[in-house]
C-alpha cells in the first residue's frame, strides 16, 4: 500500500493551484471535470504522490456539501492498490461501509472506489487502482 493522493477542498480553484505551485513547488499535471458528479478537479504532482484540489461546481454535490459544513480542508486519502477488486473484496469482508461496491471510472481514467469514512475513523479514504 502506498499514498496515492491527498484530496483537498477548495473554494478557489485557481488561487489554490498557484499557491500550491507558489508555495510548495507542485506541479499541475492534469485538470478535469465531472457534469455527474458537479466536480472540478486538479491534480498536482508533490514528489512521489498527488495532490487533488477539489471544486464543487454544484452545492448539492459531495464536494459541495463537504465544504458548505465544514469549509475548504482536507477531503479524503487515497491508497493504491494494485488489485482493485480483491482490495474491495478485502475490505467488505473486514465490514467496512463500501460507499462504491464495485469499482468505477475515476476523474484521472483510473478504477477507484470510495470507503465511507464511519469506517475509517472519520477519514474518507478512496482506492485507487494504479
Ligand atoms: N470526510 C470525512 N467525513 C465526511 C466527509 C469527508 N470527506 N464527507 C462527509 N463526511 C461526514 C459528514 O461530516 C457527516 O458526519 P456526521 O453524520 O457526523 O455529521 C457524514 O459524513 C454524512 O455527511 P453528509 O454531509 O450528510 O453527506 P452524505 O452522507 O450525503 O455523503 C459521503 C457523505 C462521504 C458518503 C459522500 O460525500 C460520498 O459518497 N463521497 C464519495 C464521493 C466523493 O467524495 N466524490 C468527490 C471526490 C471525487 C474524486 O476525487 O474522484
Amino acid at each position: 500500500m502506498r499514498l496515492h493522493h491527498v484530496g483537498v477542498a477548495v473554494d478557489d480553484m485557481d488561487r489554490a493551484i498557484e499557491m500550491y505551485q507558489d508555495l510548495f513547488g507542485a506541479e499541475l499535471v492534469y485538470r478535469a471535470a465531472s457534469e455527474s458528479e458537479g466536480l472540478e478537479a486538479a491534480f498536482l504532482r508533490a514528489g512521489p504522490s498527488e495532490i487533488e484540489l477539489l471544486h464543487p461546481t454544484r452545492e448539492d454535490s459531495a464536494v459541495g456539501k463537504f465544504i458548505a459544513k465544514r469549509g475548504p480542508g482536507l477531503h479524503h486519502l487515497a491508497y493504491a492498490v494494485g488489485d482493485i477488486d480483491g482490495a474491495l473484496a478485502e475490505a467488505r469482508a473486514a465490514g467496512l461501509q463500501l460507499i462504491d461496491e464495485t469499482p468505477r471510472q475515476g476523474l484521472h481514467g483510473t478504477r477507484i472506489a470510495f470507503i465511507h469514512p464511519k469506517s475509517v475513523g472519520g477519514v474518507l479514504t478512496e482506492l485507487v487502482e494504479a
